[in-house]
């Protein structure tokens, strides 16, 4: 993104609370990641089976995309982390890295309002302080019938500990998007998946980002594949908590504290 992009991306931010990038994904990668995500959601039904999936709520959620490379230009090249890396600094890590689906007829709207940081709802940051950033992939075209993303503007400024949805629902805008849209919205904001009334499925992808100091949904150093990490850019494997994961050796720590994590060959430890 140019730089003068940056800067009114975060000045809505900054207001709204969050902001559409246009044009995220080119098309192109919208057109395979949208097919590889169908015959995802396939294969989660055919491995777990459907009916097991509703029963506890995970129908239609694809966890973990991390651990296949195929989404790897979300953690490495897309043009919303200029702005996550502009709102968390050089030390933010990934929270959750996920597929959202509603099938047709599903919906959240209106009782499922909720921050992505529910455990520091009511917690006054200070301004230059954000502890998370929400970037959300669409694959599809969405408009208020096949299930906007609602979001409640200016309310990630909001101290509210509590979701009321008969006060947010009508402060709330729906988020109408092209395929390949991105939205990155403050983790704070209050917002509600909607519902879908129409024939199709609506997907989007998930990439919350935070503070090194919140704890991820996934340990990512462990639940993605070696050959998958090690394959990432640095920025990438930092997003998956490289850097992050607490030391367990006393050698490992002194390293990480002093010597940017790097262990010496003449270490004792290594010897
Ligand atoms: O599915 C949606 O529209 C919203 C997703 C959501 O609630 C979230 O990412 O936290």
């Amino acid at each position: 993104m140019s730089s003068t992009d940056i800067t009114s991306a975060l000045a809505e931010i900054a207001t709204s609370g969050y902001v559409i990038l246009p044009g995220a994904l080119d098309k192109e990668s919208t057109t395979e990641i949208s097919a590889a995500l169908r015959r995802m959601l396939r294969e989660d039904d055919e491995t777990w089976g459907a009916d097991r999936l509703v029963e506890i709520r995970e129908r239609g959620a694809l966890r973990n995309l991390a651990a296949d490379g195929a989404f790897g230009q979300l953690l490495e090249t897309s043009p919303a982390l200029d702005i996550v890396d502009k709102l968390l600094g050089p030390r933010a890590i990934l929270n959750c890295f996920d597929a959202l689906t509603l099938f047709p007829g599903q919906g959240r709207y209106p009782w499922d309002y909720h921050t992505d940081l529910m455990d520091v709802t009511g917690v006054d940051f200070p301004a230059h302080k954000i502890p998370g950033v929400n970037v959300l992939y669409y694959v599809d075209q969405v408009r208020e019938k096949n299930g906007s993303t609602w979001v409640v503007p200016g309310s990630h400024l909001s101290l509210v500990e509590e979701p009321d949805p008969d006060t947010m629902a009508p402060a709330s805008v729906p988020l109408e998007v092209e395929p390949g849209d991105a939205v990155v919205f403050d983790a704070r904001i209050w917002h509600c998946a909607g519902t879908n009334n129409s024939d199709d499925q609506r997907t989007l992808i998930k990439t919350l980002f935070t503070s090194h100091w919140y704890r991820p949904q996934m340990d990512f150093t462990r639940a993605v594949p070696a050959s998958v990490l090690s394959g990432l850019d640095k920025r990438a494997q930092r997003y998956l908590g490289v850097e992050n994961v607490p030391p367990t050796t006393v050698e490992e720590l002194r390293m990480r504290l002093f010597h940017g994590g790097v262990v010496p060959s003449d270490s004792p430890a290594e010897g």
